[in-house]
């Protein structure tokens, strides 16, 4: 099938299922372009819960899909790639961290919401790596055992000296793959840029950031920024709404390593077909889900 039949076709299934596809900011170019909303995963997660849609083509990876079931358990969530997972996510699991909570008994959990559903019901609060200060800030606890991203978690930890964290050993191993001497070499070849970078970086490369943010801050930051050229220092799937968005402004990605290939199994061939089989549908325990849903609610209600 061509890509025009395959479009065609993937909107008469939307129409038949009522259904709405939604991309996150990191998938192909191809697969945003068809996608209803692109985002990322709890800004996705809170339009499945307000829309009227009853199906969601969820184009992302697994916790994202898990994420917006466990927020709209009537509707029926569809993840295209099955396989699509997030090592970090995978970094921590349930009796890895029953035990952390055992050895650090006065210690609240904050978990990343690149986290799977039996995390996340263990924790005391999700957060994204835009609102991780704040909901550090809204625990009275001292001590915070902080999964799975050891990055991010030093990145916030920094600017709340008043918390003792314990740092899970989680990472992505895409953002963790660039260096301080990647930036270097960038900033050598483009001196009037700016560095923009997603805080799951390693320490080494955020501190040589001019912004550290999530996609959605990043995309925002450049929208905004009087600027014209910009380093990016984030997966590459960023690039096609940087682009779209700032037709005036140039873009160049940190390093050509940042590639993410669970973010890039999804394509328009795998939205046909989970139309068409509806598949593979996100389901949950209902326990864990209400137990996950607790600490994504308390993230909402930081604001
Ligand atoms: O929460 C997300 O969507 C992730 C993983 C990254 C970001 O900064 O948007
Ligand atoms: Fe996970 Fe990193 Fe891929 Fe995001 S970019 S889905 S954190 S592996």
């Amino acid at each position: 099938m061509d890509k025009r039949t395959m479009i065609q076709q993937i909107n008469k299934l939307k129409e038949k299922h009522n259904a709405v596809i939604v991309a996150h900011n990191y998938q192909i170019d191809e697969v945003q372009e068809i996608a209803d909303i692109t985002g990322d995963s709890f800004a996705l997660s809170q339009y499945c819960a307000k829309t009227d849609y009853d199906v969601v083509v969820f184009c992302g990876v697994h916790f994202m899909a898990e994420s917006a079931k466990i927020l709209s358990p009537q509707k029926t969530i569809l993840l295209p790639e099955i396989d699509a997972g997030c090592p970090m996510a995978e970094m921590v699991d349930a009796d890895g961290l029953l035990e952390a909570k055992r050895e650090n008994p006065n210690a609240a959990v904050v978990c990343y919401i690149n986290s799977t559903a039996e995390v996340k019901a263990l924790s005391d609060i999700c957060c994204t790596s835009s609102n991780a200060i704040n909901a550090v800030k809204s625990l009275p606890h001292e001590e915070i055992i902080f999964v799975p991203d050891q990055n991010l978690g030093k990145y916030i930890a920094k600017q709340l000296p008043e918390k003792k964290f314990i740092f899970w050993k989680g990472y992505c191993v895409t953002h963790h793959r660039a260096d301080a001497q990647m930036v270097k070499k960038a900033k050598e070849s483009q001196p009037d840029a700016i560095v923009l970078v997603h805080p799951e970086c390693r320490p080494e490369v955020v501190e040589l950031a001019d912004f550290v943010g999530s996609t959605k801050q990043i995309i925002h930051y450049a929208n905004a920024s009087p600027h014209k050229k910009f380093i990016i220092g984030t997966e590459m799937g960023i690039m096609y709404q940087l682009k779209k968005e700032n037709p005036g402004k140039e873009f160049y990605l940190l390093s050509q390593s940042f590639v993410c290939p669970n973010m890039k199994k999804t394509t328009l061939k795998s939205v046909y077909e989970a139309l068409k089989d509806m598949k593979y549908n996100i389901e949950l325990d209902e326990e864990i889900r209400l137990k996950a849903k607790t600490a994504l609610d308390r993230m909402l209600a930081i604001g």
